[in-house]
């Protein structure tokens, strides 16, 4: 039996707006939109992981508000969990795996093309800004 291992994205809230980040690699998702993240390391929490992830890809500190309901599968062993964050302090900029990065309006959340599996929760994302 193969224990599922967390794959973390965060949907960033910034004056009601909604981040969205382009990949740049690997070449299979090369220009496909994510909530940025990433894997959990070991002994890491998914709130820890967000953190850290989003520091280093995009060069800022944000808040992890609470888990939107909801697992999404990836390629196994792994699953995508999503959790809202408030951005605290800095500008978002790629620094790494990320070639162009846009703040959606709700209204405007399905103008990016997203990977299949961040589908629902950028969907309850947009829900949750417009609701304010
Ligand atoms: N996804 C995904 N959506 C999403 C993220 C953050 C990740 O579908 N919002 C997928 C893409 C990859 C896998 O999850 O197939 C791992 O994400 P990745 O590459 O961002 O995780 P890292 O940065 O921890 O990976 P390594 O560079 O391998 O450590």
């Amino acid at each position: 039996m193969t224990t599922v291992r967390v794959v973390v994205g965060g949907a960033v809230f910034d004056r009601g707006r909604l981040l969205a980040a382009r990949r740049s690699a690997p070449p299979e998702l090369a220009g496909r939109w994510e909530l940025p993240g990433g894997k959990l390391e070991p002994g890491e929490s998914a709130r820890q992981a967000l953190v850290r992830e989003l520091r280093e890809e995009l060069g800022v500190e944000v808040e992890p508000l609470a888990r939107i309901d909801g697992e999404w599968p990836l390629k196994p062993p792994y699953v995508l969990h999503v959790w809202t964050a408030r951005l605290l302090a800095g500008e978002v900029r790629p620094l790494q795996d990320h070639d162009e990065l846009r703040w959606l309006t709700p209204d405007r959340v399905d103008e990016v093309d997203w990977l299949e599996a961040d589908r629902p929760a950028v969907a309850a994302a947009a829900r949750l800004l417009t609701a304010g």
